[in-house]
């Protein structure tokens, strides 16, 4: 109880002695941020003194959205203050989505605008500190730009006070980097003690938020500064699309290598296919002409045949006219024959009766008649020895 009353006295000391401009100052806004389950939620309802934020246990975060809740509270030391908490789902760990943080950070941001004056970072004091917790102040940090540790405090949830001294004690080196980075500016509480128990805790963070706000002149963390860290983080995302449009790149480069190689093989299959169609069209005709030259061989074959045939019946035919002719010959031979046998035989008649004529005359005629007479029968002589030839 002495603790909590020097605490206060305390407070009222630093109010009296920076404490013109903090009275001066309208609103204190504080952003608690952490890793889910941490407790963000339930220590907002303890310094609203409200239930105003949903609280609970969950894979994923409870809180699913940036909320901020506007409060008039009595600050130890000043009068009414106005109080803006603003509540933020466990970032880093449940949304891997770049562009789903970057919305979130830039809706919180909006909440607190012009800017908050503190940055709760919630640790749960119940489990061991993790590589993730470490990785989500590191994210913090990146995020919202190194002014962020100007702004920051850290507050252990989830520890009994029996148990303080020998969590202190469990530090890791990580941890404590990350609490000496924060100037050491860290307290501890346990939300689920009953609320008039809590005094002392509830002093000690708005000791530590006082502190930080005096540290920082009154001035809040600026959009200027979310502008630094932003701009930080689109020149990552530029160099990280600048990597990316490299990548597409030589992927759309090889996909293109790729497709004239298609096309090419796509043309050289439509030539082969084309050439084997000129093939087969040239093998059909050579085989239509061989079997044209064939039947024309076999009809000319046949015309020879024929040819032959008609030769060989002309052939015998004119044997058969020779034989005819030759029969004709020597029937007319012999007709012949006959006819100078006859003739021979009219000859000899004829010769005869020239002679005889002949004879005769010479007889009555006597002289030169008689060597007519003798000439005649020398002729029918001649006549008869010629029809003999
Ligand atoms: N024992 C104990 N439990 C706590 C304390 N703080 C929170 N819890 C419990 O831890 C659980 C998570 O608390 P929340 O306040 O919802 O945690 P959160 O960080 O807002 O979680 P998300 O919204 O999911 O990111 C709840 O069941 C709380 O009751 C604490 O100080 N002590
Ligand atoms: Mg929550």
């Amino acid at each position: 109880m002495m603790t909590y009353q020097l605490m206060f006295l305390c407070l009222i000391v630093l109010a009296k002695t920076y404490g013109d401009r903090f009275t001066d100052m309208e609103e204190i806004r504080v952003v608690l941020v952490g890793k889910t389950g941490v407790g963000k939620s339930s220590l907002a309802n303890v310094l609203l003194n409200k239930d105003a934020f949903v609280t609970g246990i969950g894979s994923s975060s409870i809180t699913q959205m940036t909320q901020s809740e506007r409060v008039t509270i009595k600050f130890p030391g000043f009068d009414r203050k106005k109080l803006v908490i603003i509540d933020t789902p466990g970032l880093f760990c449940t949304r891997a989505n770049n562009d789903e943080i970057a919305e979130e950070i830039g809706r919180c941001v909006e909440m607190s605008l012009p800017g908050p004056h503190v940055f709760v970072y919630v640790i749960s004091g119940s489990e061991r500190f993790t590589k993730e917790d470490l990785n989500t102040f590191n994210h913090l940090k990146l995020r919202f730009g190194d002014d962020f540790i100007n702004h920051v405090i850290v507050v252990f949830t989830k520890i009994h006070p029996n148990e303080v001294s020998e969590f202190a004690k469990s530090h890791t080196k990580e941890l404590k980097d990350i609490l000496a980075q924060c100037n050491n500016y860290h307290t501890h509480i346990n939300t689920k003690t009953p609320r008039d128990r809590l005094t002392r805790e509830i002093a000690s963070i708005w000791k530590l938020i006082y502190e930080t706000v005096q540290k920082n002149d009154c001035t809040h963390y600026t959009s200027f500064m979310f502008k630094q860290a932003e701009k930080r983080r689109e020149d990552d995302k530029k160099r990280e699309e600048e990597k990316l449009r490299l990548e597409r790149e030589v992927l759309r480069q090889a996909a293109a290598k790729e497709k004239k190689r298609e096309k090419e093989k796509q043309q050289w299959e439509k030539e082969k296919e084309i050439l084997q169609k000129k093939n087969e069209e040239l093998e059909a005709k050579r085989k239509e002409e061989e079997m044209k030259r064939k039947k024309e061989e076999t009809k000319r074959k046949e015309e020879i045949k024929e040819e032959e045939k008609k030769r060989e019946e002309r052939e015998k035919k004119r044997k058969e006219e020779k034989e005819r002719n030759k029969e004709e010959e020597e029937r007319k031979e012999e007709e012949e024959e006959g006819k100078y046998e006859w003739l021979n035989g009219h000859c000899d008649l004829k010769a005869y009766t020239l002679i005889a004529l002949g004879l005769s005359g010479t007889l009555f005629t006597a002289g030169p008649l008689a060597v007519a007479s003798t000439g005649v029968a020398a002729t029918g002589a001649v006549l008869k020895y010629m029809c003999d030839v």
